[in-house]
């Protein structure tokens, strides 16, 4: 085992609306000015070739085949997961904006018999895993306060109901041993407090000092 202390993996999950954004980047600063070193990260990343076609789909600009957008968002993962394992190594901490869980959960939510939680969850074996992922819950009521729906693909009370019963048999197999549930219906600094109790408490965590695993 090594000693090296290297970055912490994070993640920020949850349904539409959650305040995902708002508490990633909240966390990022946080941890800048208690000193350590961060790379911020987001998925989908619409800046590369794979993610502008993501971005499309999800406007509705173009069609893809259920499995294939599937895969076209994981490859987006692959593509950054050089990235995040070097930066990691070299001790800097990567906050990342969504990842495999909304991938798993919002292609499995589509409800066809030949995309399962199972067969969506294979690409990402392999990925860089979490050290800590946030699920932020909020109810669809309470999402819908906040803005209301926007008009993206998954962006439905249908489809968001689905995922959040996803996101919860997700918690039920080996990767709820990554995910702590955050009660996302509180007031912004509410959340961020505890968010962040759960971040500075991994930091201070011995698992640090041994090696950035792998989805297993
Ligand atoms: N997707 C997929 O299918 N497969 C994949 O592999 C991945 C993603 C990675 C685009 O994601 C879509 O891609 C998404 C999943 C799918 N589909 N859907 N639906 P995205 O990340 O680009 O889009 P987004 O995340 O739609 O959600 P969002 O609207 O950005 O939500 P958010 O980041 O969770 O919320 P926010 O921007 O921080 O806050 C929303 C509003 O609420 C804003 O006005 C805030 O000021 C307010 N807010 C935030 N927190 C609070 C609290 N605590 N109280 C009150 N108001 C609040
Ligand atoms: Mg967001």
């Amino acid at each position: 085992m090594s000693t090296h202390r290297r970055g912490a993996l994070i993640v920020i999950e949850g349904l539409d609306r959650a305040g995902k954004s708002t508490q990633h980047a909240r966390v990022c600063q946080n941890l800048r000015n208690q000193g350590h070193r961060v790379k911020s990260m987001r998925f989908p990343d619409r800046t590369t070739p794979i993610g502008e076609s993501i971005g499309a789909y999800l406007r509705g600009e173009s069609q893809q085949e259920d499995h294939v957008i599937h895969l076209l968002f994981s490859a987006n993962r692959w593509e950054a997961a050089a990235s995040i394992r070097t930066a990691i190594e070299d001790g800097t901490t990567v906050v990342i904006d969504r990842y495999y869980y909304s991938g798993i959960v919002y292609s499995a939510a589509k409800g066809r018999d030949d995309l399962s939680l199972r067969w969506a969850r294979e690409p990402e074996v392999g990925l860089p895993r979490p050290d800590l992922c946030l699920f932020l819950d909020v109810s669809p009521e309470v999402a819908a306060r906040r803005g209301g729906f926007g008009n993206e693909k998954y962006e439905t009370s249908v489809m968001q109901k689905r995922v959040r019963e996803l996101f919860y048999e997700l918690v039920q197999l080996r990767d709820g041993e990554d995910i702590e549930i955050v009660d996302a219906g509180r007031g912004i600094e509410v959340v961020e407090r505890d968010i962040m109790e759960k971040v500075v408490r991994l930091m201070a965590h011995t698992k640090l000092t041994r090696h950035l695993r792998i989805m297993l």
